[in-house]
């Protein structure tokens, strides 16, 4: 059953959202991921939203761009976490967006990722599920062990390359 859903507004998004699943498939977790448009397709957005809890959803990524109302319509209709990705768009780099999805009024929580911020969406969501679920503790610890010693790798190469680093 998937523990995750993500929404995106139209498929000019999906560049950025597929990021999202990309990191779910590594920690093996379930989702389903949908293309609804609240404003052009608002009953379907409803039917979606209000389900989502009773199909074993704990977690809603939902990525829109321009005016974006969709995140905070799913905080509206869902009663569990939801983390809002702003997408770029030309004409105001993504702002409009972000700055839509991050000014939420008090009530109503989405948790805000930077704009196009797909990858950091999805870790935020698995750390959210484990919360109850100890191996998916276990495998978050590992990936941040691996990033540091990925980043520890790079430094080491500057030495190798003559550069001194203390
Ligand atoms: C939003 O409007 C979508 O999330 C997308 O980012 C933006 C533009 O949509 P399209 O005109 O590309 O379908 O609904």
């Amino acid at each position: 059953m998937a523990k995750v859903g993500i929404v995106m507004g139209s498929d000019s998004d999906m560049d950025v959202m597929k990021k999202a699943a990309e990191l779910l498939d590594q920690f093996n977790i379930e989702y389903e991921m949908r293309i609804i448009s609240a404003h052009r397709e608002p009953d379907l957005f409803f039917e979606w939203a209000r389900g989502a809890a009773d199909r074993g959803i704990k977690v809603i990524i939902a990525g829109a761009g321009m005016a974006a109302h969709l995140p905070g319509m799913c905080a509206a209709l869902f009663p569990l976490p939801v983390i809002g990705i702003p997408m770029y768009s030309k004409a105001l780099n993504g702002n409009d967006a972000l700055y839509s999805i991050l000014q939420m009024p008090p009530g109503i929580p989405v948790a805000t990722v930077a704009i196009d911020g797909a990858k950091n969406a999805a870790l935020l969501a698995a750390k959210i599920l484990a919360v109850s679920d100890e191996g998916l503790l276990e495998e978050l610890k590992k990936y941040s062990e691996a990033q540091a010693r990925a980043v520890e790798e790079k430094d080491r190469r500057l030495a190798e390359q003559g550069y001194k680093n203390y």
